[in-house]
């Protein structure tokens, strides 16, 4: 029995360099049931974070009564995260939606689907046939819905509605790993496989607090570590997280400063010799204006700028630089911050100076964060086009055209796609009047929430909300559809390392509640779209026709599905894309042969000037003659749009705990993961605290230029002048009656990466005063974690107790 509360990780199972990860199946099962209670195993897949982990889930009487993991799975060889252990009990949450929900003056009434669906259907037809037309609509998607799904809703906005307003909640999650494998390999794809940490010499995690956030990828890695000849380990994070408390090497750099850091670092790998030059000449573009511009990084410069000693650079380039098989993962802290593209694209150059890609143990993970992130990106339910393809390209376009048998001119490919920022600007301005918003919570996952707020309630905006509960932004919508979710329906999603997983439907929906695929379905009969010959566009009418069309776009793309059915999903292990007549088992590794993804005619874009994120033509791009080698994107740093001043002396920094997901929909409504991490709290050096007269447990009100709001002070390992905040917690939440705000997007600047899109949430410039004295009372924050107090502060351990025992074991 192991409580995975007090020990997220459980026990370590040390395995040596290319070994074989060993297996140890986790499970748990609700009420002390044992397998013996349990009716069905179903198959499926995590959906509380981008890992891929498979597991079973438990069905009895008709309910999800817990889960186990898949000891034939690649990804996982049996664990599973706290997360999803116990997160399940969710879909059984009283409070799920059962009904469409349709507004009528200040309240939202329940209704039947005809009238919800129809009032959609009226506004859209009277939008389309307006002046605007496809201009109108704008929508917001995810990255937790299944591929099918996305790909539905792809062919519904850009071959039915024809609108280039289409983005999903990926563009705050992983939309700078999209942008810098587009700019620096020519399309999308993890060049890596998770077995790279089994052959690892050193691993690099670059704002990547992967302990608290893919904990099964963490498990490989400390297994790594309690083994034979474990790699070394390099952790930047202004936090003390658990990466940092384990690596070798803990570079604390001040937060907004990732690219003069990487820019050091390549400049003292290239000085000291320790890149790899006929790798660079045969397969690389751009190295001269690399050297450059890092020329201008020495050591001591990057110490003043990161605010870290010299001699960390120094050490920090020489683990780096002496490895033999190194391993990058790069996550929020890089995507987050400004100049996003840019900083991850230097850890792309570190890589390829190094000829450190496309072997054993040599890989890059250009994390994503949502389990479906990746299915988004491929099939074109975000700003990109369906199977990786390149909206500056005709041809491209004209495939498309042909596969779903519609005009050229229908699909947007005049200008770049709009991002998230984009649509709500528009929304703001008034040129979008439909938003259909499905599986995403931006009214608290958005920055600057009072701007939020303010938009979705625009009296001349119609909001759709598809969601499981009656969360803060369905509060606002117009019509709210009460949607399925994991566990009651069938799909299928990709992991970071490209493993495809099938998730089957286990139990049934509660009431009227309806699998976002059917809802999808659903508009596009009754707004009856039509391909070129006046059939209709879309004649599929579940998962598994939705994934054999798919698999024809994706055909001879990166992303090459073609090789996959359900039936080879089921009973093994998850498959790696691409996966094809020739390849039927998949392809562990991209870039094995050092031929990159940058023909023109086959790249994904035409790329970006990182630093201003100017587009270049089509002309320009072939001028390069890039001839299957990777691009070196250097830029000079340049510090952030806004930094601390007399009155917002601190950096603000939000993330994670391993206890929530996000806006805790879910974990909020698992007891165990609830009352591990119950309500917000603010993460102060002790230096900075004492300063300010606070100690541990005061009420504290931390202030932006945007906005104010209050959280009980946690004194921890954080750097000095920074403080984090956990942006799970929204000002509406079951168990508070008031609304005292308490979300950290209630404090973060609307400002976005200039490639990527992508918001800058991990910097801004608050104050922060006390409020109230916490009378001794510790802050709610967990004692595992980045937000860890010291070790002899007076603060109970955060456990789960009796109802979070699960087992380990060899099946
Ligand atoms: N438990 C849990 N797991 C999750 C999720 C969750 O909500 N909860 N969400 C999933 C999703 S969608 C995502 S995207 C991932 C996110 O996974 P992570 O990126 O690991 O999570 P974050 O906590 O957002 O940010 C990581 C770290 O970045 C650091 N950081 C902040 N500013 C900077 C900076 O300027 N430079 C550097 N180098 N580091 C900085 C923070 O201190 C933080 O520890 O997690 C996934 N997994
Ligand atoms: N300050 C700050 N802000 C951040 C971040 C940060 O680090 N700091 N991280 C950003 C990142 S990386 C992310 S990914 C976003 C996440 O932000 P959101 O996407 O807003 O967060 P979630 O709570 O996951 O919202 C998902 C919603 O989908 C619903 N849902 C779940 N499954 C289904 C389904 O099958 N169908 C339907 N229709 N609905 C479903 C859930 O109930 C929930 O309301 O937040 C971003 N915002
Ligand atoms: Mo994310």
């Amino acid at each position: 029995m192991v409580d995975r509360i007090a020990s997220p990780w459980g026990e370590r199972t040390p395995y040596g360099p290319g070994q074989e990860w060993p297996v140890r199946v986790d499970r748990y099962l609700a009420d002390g049931r044992a397998d013996a209670d349990v009716d069905r195993w179903v198959q499926s897949a995590s959906v509380l974070h981008s890992n891929g982990d498979a597991l079973d889930i438990a069905v009895a009487d008709g309910q999800i009564i817990g889960v186990r993991g898949r000891a034939v799975d690649r990804i996982n060889r049996g664990r599973v995260d706290p997360k999803d252990l116990y997160g399940w009990q969710a879909n059984h949450s009283p409070d799920r939606l059962t009904r469409p929900l349709v507004r009528d003056g200040d309240r939202l009434v329940e209704a039947d689907w005809d009238t919800a669906m129809g009032r959609i259907v009226a506004r859209s037809k009277e939008l389309l046939d307006g002046p605007g037309g496809w201009g109108r609509f704008g929508f917001y998607t995810s990255g937790q819905l299944f591929l099918e799904e996305y790909y539905t809703l792809g062919v519904i906005g850009k071959a039915g509605l024809g609108t280039p307003h289409m983005d999903g909640n990926t563009r705050l999650c992983t939309a700078t790993a999209a942008a810098a494998m587009k700019a620096s390999f020519g399309t999308d794809g993890q060049p890596g496989s998770y077995t790279d940490v089994d052959h690892c010499d050193a691993i690099a995690l670059w704002g990547h607090n992967v302990a608290e956030t893919q904990t099964v990828l963490w498990m490989r890695m400390l297994d790594r570590r309690r083994g034979p000849n474990p790699p070394a380990m390099l952790a930047v994070d202004p936090r003390a997280t658990p990466v940092a408390r384990e690596a070798d090497l803990h570079l604390a750099i001040r937060n907004g400063t990732n690219v003069a850091l990487m820019n050091g670092l390549l400049r003292e790998i290239i000085r000291r010799g320790w890149y790899d030059h006929d790798y660079v000449n045969a397969h690389t573009l751009g190295f001269d204006e690399l050297c450059r511009i890092v020329d201008g990084y020495p050591a001591p410069r990057v110490a003043d700028v990161c605010d870290i000693p010299a001699s960390e650079v120094e050490r920090a380039a020489e683990l780096l630089g002496t490895s033999q098989r190194l391993l990058s993962t790069v996550l929020q802290g890089f995507y987050q911050s400004n100049q996003a593209t840019a900083a991850a694209c230097a850890v792309n150059n570190l890589h390829l100076v190094r000829g450190m890609i496309g072997r054993p143990g040599a890989g890059i993970y250009q994390m994503n964060g949502q389990p479906t992130a990746q299915n988004n990106r491929e099939t074109g339910a975000d700003g990109d086009l369906p199977g990786l393809r390149n909206w500056a390209n005709t041809a491209h376009i004209e495939e498309l055209a042909r596969l779903w048998n519609v005009d050229v001119d229908v699909i947007p490919h005049w200008a770049p796609p709009t991002h998230a920022m984009q649509i709500f600007r528009y929304a703001e301005q008034g040129s979008i009047k439909l938003l259909w918003i499905s599986a995403t919570n931006p009214a608290v996952s958005l920055p600057e929430l009072h701007r939020i707020r303010q938009i979705l309630t625009r009296p001349e905006l119609f909001v759709v909300v598809q969601d499981l509960f009656l969360t803060e932004t369905a509060e606002l919508a117009d019509v709210v559809l009460p949607a399925a979710t994991w566990g009651e329906k069938t799909g299928t999603f990709t992991s970071v390392d490209r493993t495809v997983h099938i998730s089957d439907k286990a139990v049934d929906p509660p009431g009227e509640a309806r699998p976002d695929l059917d809802i999808f379905l659903d508009y596009a009969r009754r707004m009856d779209f039509r391909d070129r010959d006046g059939q209709p566009l879309i004649d599929w009418s579940g998962p598994e026709e939705v994934f054999e069309a798919w698999k024809e776009c994706s055909r001879g793309r990166p992303c090459d599905y073609t090789g996959i059915t359900y039936e080879k999903l089921r009973g093994g292990s998850g498959i790696q894309w691409p996966c094809t007549d020739e390849h039927p088992d998949g392809t562990e590794r991209l870039y094995t042969d050092g031929l990159f993804h940058t023909d023109p005619d086959y790249c994904e874009t035409y790329g970006h000037d990182l630093a201003t994120g100017a587009e270049f033509t089509g002309a320009e791009y072939r001028a390069k003659e890039p001839n299957g080698r990777a691009f070196l994107h250097t830029v000079d740093y340049q510090a952030s749009p806004e930094v601390p001043d007399d009155e917002h002396p601190l950096l603000l920094t939000t993330g994670r705990t391993v206890y929530q997901f996000h806006t805790r929909t879910k974990t909020g409504r698992a007891p165990q993961l609830d009352q591990a991490a119950p309500d917000v709290w603010v993460e102060l050096n002790p230096a900075d605290a004492a300063r300010l007269g606070i100690i541990e447990g005061d009420l504290v009100g931390i202030a932006s230029t945007r906005g104010t709001i209050q959280a009980r002070a946690r004194l921890c390992g954080i750097r000095p002048g920074v403080v984090f905040l956990p942006f799970h917690y929204g000002y509406f939440d079951q168990d508070r009656a008031d609304r005292t705000p308490r979300a950290a997007n209630e404090l973060t600047i609307t400002a976005w990466d200039p490639v990527s899109k992508q918001p800058l949430f991990k910097v801004a410039a608050v104050a922060v005063t006390k409020l109230a004295d916490g009378q001794g009372v510790p802050s709610p924050a967990p004692t595992v974690g980045g937000s860890a107090p010291p070790a002899d502060a007076d603060v109970p351990p955060t456990i789960g107790g009796p109802t979070a025992e699960a087992t380990s074991g060899k099946e």
